[in-house]
């Protein structure tokens, strides 16, 4: 195994590691997963948009962006950042990269700051502990509260899945669930069927279970697996009005497994709960 820091895009520090399996590309801003080509496969796992600035401090479209300790916009304070703070802050890199079986196991931790407590007046503890393999990768987010009094908080994982071609694409796995449509402001929507991409599609699902599979082709081409989650949103801007950037297609889904709305967290002092998801490219 080869790892080495070095900057990314714009100077925006990353950790870069090759094996004989695969390569990969993580940046320390937000522990955001911004690439993952498997070998054997010839394959990369995620899109990600050739028309961000890589800015200090902005979020990044693609890979996948760590939607923490809120989902969407806050409810009270229309100028916090959208998705929480957690996918805009430097992570710290837990110890060194190191091999478990067939897997690299890379850890990274947010702790609560004076930037974060403006935010989010509470302590807790963040560790995302990545596990890579020759086709996919594994992640656990743990989510600590440190703090002397409870809180509630929203966590999702928001994977940019990349997609050769939007219009063949199909997610199967949530045929029959319930779901809040964000395009139209509906609630109990029912799935029936897999879920295609003729347009815009923002849909927070509930109660899934998962695993969900990725078609594109007519071919199965990413597995989607999850745990200790209930929520699952599915997303592309299509050819609608939300641009994606200018100049740069969509060819990307986003399926995030994630614990949003009525499946926020409850932590009580001490508490931790931990999400899980597994993505895999498939043969
Ligand atoms: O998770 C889906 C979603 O909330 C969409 O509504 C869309 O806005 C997307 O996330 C990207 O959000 P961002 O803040 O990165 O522009």
């Amino acid at each position: 195994m080869n790892t080495y820091i070095t900057t990314s895009r714009n100077g925006l520090p990353a950790l870069q590691i090759e094996t004989e399996d695969f390569e990969a590309e993580i940046l320390f801003q937000g522990a955001h997963f911004t690439r993952f080509k498997s070998k054997s496969l010839n394959r990369k796992l995620f899109w990600l948009s050739q028309g961000e600035s890589f800015e200090g401090g902005r979020s990044i479209r693609g890979g996948v962006p760590i939607v923490f300790p809120w989902f969407g916009p806050h409810a009270d304070e229309e100028n916090f950042p959208r998705h929480g703070f957690a996918r805009n802050l430097g992570w710290q890199l837990v110890g060194e990269p190191r091999q478990e079986n067939l897997e690299t196991v890379v850890e990274f931790l947010l702790l609560d700051s004076p930037v974060t407590v403006e935010l989010f007046p509470f302590k807790f503890r963040a560790l995302l502990t990545m596990r890579l393999s020759a086709n996919g990768v594994r992640m656990n987010l743990s989510i600590r509260n440190t703090d002397e009094k409870p809180f509630q908080c929203e966590a999702l994982f928001h994977p940019y899945f990349a997609v050769n071609s939007l219009e063949t694409v199909q997610v199967s796995g949530l045929d029959g669930k319930q779901y809040f449509d964000k395009v139209l402001n509906t609630t109990g929507n029912t799935q029936r069927g897999s879920v295609s991409f003729p347009e815009n599609i923002d849909r927070v699902y509930s109660e899934t279970e998962g695993p969900f599979v990725i078609s594109d082709e007519g071919k199965p081409s990413v597995r989607i697996s999850q745990t200790g989650i209930q929520q699952t949103v599915v997303w592309n801007p299509g050819g609608g009005t939300t641009k994606v950037s200018a100049g740069n297609t969509p060819s990307f889904v986003c399926v995030e497994p994630g614990c949003v709305f009525e499946g926020r967290l409850n932590l009580e002092p001490g508490q931790e709960d931990v999400l899980g998801v597994q993505f895999t490219l498939l043969e």
